[in-house]
């Protein structure tokens, strides 16, 4: 379902904040996820031989926490109108990354978590819920492009 003004308007009041540091965001994001699902390593060849100490000081790992920061944030500032971006995200993760969904759905959890902890006054139950709308719907359309590229995951 789509979102309401008002519920893009909480999203971009705590992505303005998230911009300050894009890195950082996603390095702690994916820090968290690799901690708490460490089989989330397996989908990356460069990382999943690295032990938890090094991934927390890995420039590559920094570098991925902006991709993925950079790749929503560019989605988030669409206001829904995110064919364009979200389509050729769909192909490269259905066809060359294959991440399965789960990986996604997964991953989604903890930018709320994150985003909790580093901006409570910015991120109330609202702006909780306001995201987790869009990342429901971001998972939910990725999905949808998966199967145009016949993956399932
Ligand atoms: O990189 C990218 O792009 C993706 C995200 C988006 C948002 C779609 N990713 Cu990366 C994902 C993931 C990771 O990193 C890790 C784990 C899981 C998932």
């Amino acid at each position: 379902m789509a979102l309401s003004d008002q519920e893009w308007h909480h999203i971009l009041h705590v992505w303005e904040k998230v911009e300050a540091d894009l890195t950082g965001h996603g390095h702690a994001v994916l820090i968290r996820l690799f901690h708490d699902d460490p089989d989330a390593l397996k989908f990356f060849e460069r990382f999943k031989h690295m032990k938890p100490d090094e991934l927390q000081h890995s420039e590559d790992v920094k570098k991925h926490g902006n991709t993925v920061f950079t790749a929503l944030g560019k989605i988030i500032k669409k206001k829904g109108h995110h064919e364009a971006e979200l389509k050729p995200l769909a192909k490269s993760h259905a066809t060359v990354h294959k991440i399965p969904i789960k990986q996604l759905e997964h991953i989604s959890a903890k930018i709320i978590d994150v985003l909790k902890e580093k901006h409570p006054a910015d991120f109330g139950a609202d702006g909780q819920a306001a995201m987790k709308k869009f990342l429901d719907m971001f998972c939910h359309e990725m999905a949808a492009g998966y199967k145009e590229h016949g993956f399932h995951g």
